[in-house]
């Protein structure tokens, strides 16, 4: 087991490694911008090295400053946590080219799965339901409309290094195509520096369903069932629960099943997540996450499994030491993301925190880094806390939800909790009646 990792990050998923690190029995390194001196991450760990001023691109994301904090400190890894450098194979190439082992995948499977091309082909060809569509890169509209006509419209122009729904568009005819390609390869020029272009058939009214899997460096590989994040806002999650309400127990192990042969297939080591749209019984995969996700607790909740724990003992080379038998899932959880940011507007709010009483209890879990008297910068993303709730089934959830939602206390600051018991309040997601479409309506209509 490693002796000190170094944690490349900031914010609750910080303190949440941070947390799993000392239940391993070991030391921690956080780093820290300037604008992050008197964060809770930094406090926590056993040292803390700035890396740099408060923008990112000086300090979460520059790569010599994060291996110098490792080296001075003698760390034996580094957890990148999600966003920033977790997903980048070039840091994940240059900290083992240090001497440090990445807490993630390889760099060949991190730049497997972010070109979403070649992840999608992968996984076809191992029996992972796709989504119909080119088999690879288009060049000229020509071909974009050629494709099209195979599949019908209507269809989405997709980046072949995209996320986050940027470089995305949609055609219904092959009267748009020639702009949706020119505009969707400008996006993606900027957004990527890869103009490189894709199409797939557009599938109208999913559900967003990820399956965890988690695999060790000996070829155990198991899968911890699925997570709907279906509900979004701008491409944001605010809203994660497991296991989804759309999904029975045969398409729970069918699906669990095709996704943990391919990443066996290929050799997949650490956690991942398989993204698929789910509409009328068939799941069409999209795109695979290679690090830890925000929304990781909901599937903790019902597995009892310590995701965080198992990323850091895989990465040091333990075995799994369980098999998918030894998986139960145990009720219904709920994640709430509590952003800094006007309920009704979403403008980010940051802020002196002049008031903190977080919820807890039975079921009850928060993860974050905020404290009384704490000042959330404006430098970085506004989320806040991640409020987790555990019940013997939804409706439980629910009303556990609603409790905690209506205790938790934070001043100073405007934050998204009167929106989420909004949302609780409606019927349809109450009855589990939405899909990836649903919030923006819901929000729109007040
Ligand atoms: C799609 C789709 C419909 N059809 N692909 C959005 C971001 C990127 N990760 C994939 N996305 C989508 N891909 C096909 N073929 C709809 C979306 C999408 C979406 C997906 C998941 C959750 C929320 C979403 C909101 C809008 C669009």
């Amino acid at each position: 087991m490693f002796d000190k990792v170094l944690i490349a990050n900031r914010g609750e998923i910080a303190v949440r490694i941070n947390s799993a690190c000392r239940e391993l029995g070991i030391k921690t390194v956080s780093v820290h911008s300037v604008a992050d001196t008197d964060a809770m991450h930094a406090r926590l760990s056993d040292e803390s090295v700035c890396i740099g001023p408060a923008a990112v691109r000086d300090s979460y994301l520059n790569i010599p400053s994060i291996i110098a904090a490792a080296e001075i400190t003698n760390a034996d890894a580094i957890h990148p946590g999600y966003g920033f450098l977790s997903e980048n194979a070039n840091f994940a190439a240059i900290v083992e080219e240090h001497g440090f082992t990445f807490i993630g995948p390889t760099p060949a499977h991190i730049g497997m799965m972010g070109d979403k091309v070649r992840a999608k082909e992968t996984m076809r060809k191992l029996g992972v339901p796709v989504v119909p569509g080119s088999s690879g890169a288009l060049d000229d509209v020509e071909e974009f409309i050629a494709v099209a006509e195979e599949i019908g419209y209507p269809v989405l122009v997709k980046a072949v290094s995209g996320g986050g729904g940027r470089g995305m568009k949609r055609v219904d005819g092959r009267e748009g195509m020639t702009e949706a390609v020119a505009m969707a390869r400008a996006e993606a020029q900027s957004a990527f520096d890869d103009s490189s272009l894709y199409l797939e058939k557009l599938i109208d009214s999913p559900r967003h369903v990820e399956v965890q899997v988690l695999a060790d460096q000996h070829g155990a590989v198991v899968h911890l069932g699925e997570r709907d994040c279906s509900l979004q806002r701008r491409h944001q999650k605010m809203v994660e629960e497991a296991p989804s309400s759309a999904l029975n127990a045969e398409e729970r192990e069918r699906i669990g099943a095709r996704v943990v042969h391919a990443v066996g297939e290929i050799g997949y080591r650490g956690v991942g997540t398989v993204e698929f749209l789910y509409q009328a019984g068939e799941f069409y995969f999209i795109e695979m996450n290679t690090r830890i996700q925000v929304e990781h607790p909901v599937t903790e909740m019902i597995t009892g499994i310590d995701l965080v724990r198992e990323q850091i003992r895989v990465a040091a080379g333990a075995p799994l030491g369980y098999g998918q038998q030894d998986i139960v899932f145990n009720g219904h959880a709920i994640e709430c993301r509590v952003n800094a940011e006007d309920p009704l507007t979403f403008r980010p709010c940051p802020g002196l925190i002049t008031g903190y009483h977080p919820p807890g209890g039975l079921g009850v879990r928060v993860d974050s880094a905020l404290y009384q008297d704490y000042t959330v910068p404006p430098y970085y993303d506004s989320l806040l806390a991640k409020v987790i709730v555990h019940g013997s089934n939804r409706n439980e959830c629910l009303m556990r939800l609603r409790r905690v939602l209506e205790e938790y206390v934070i001043t100073g600051v405007e934050t998204t909790i009167p929106f989420h018991l909004k949302l609780i309040a409606n019927a349809d997601f109450a009855n589990g009646a939405f899909d990836i479409h649903w919030l923006e309506r819901f929000i729109a209509e007040g």
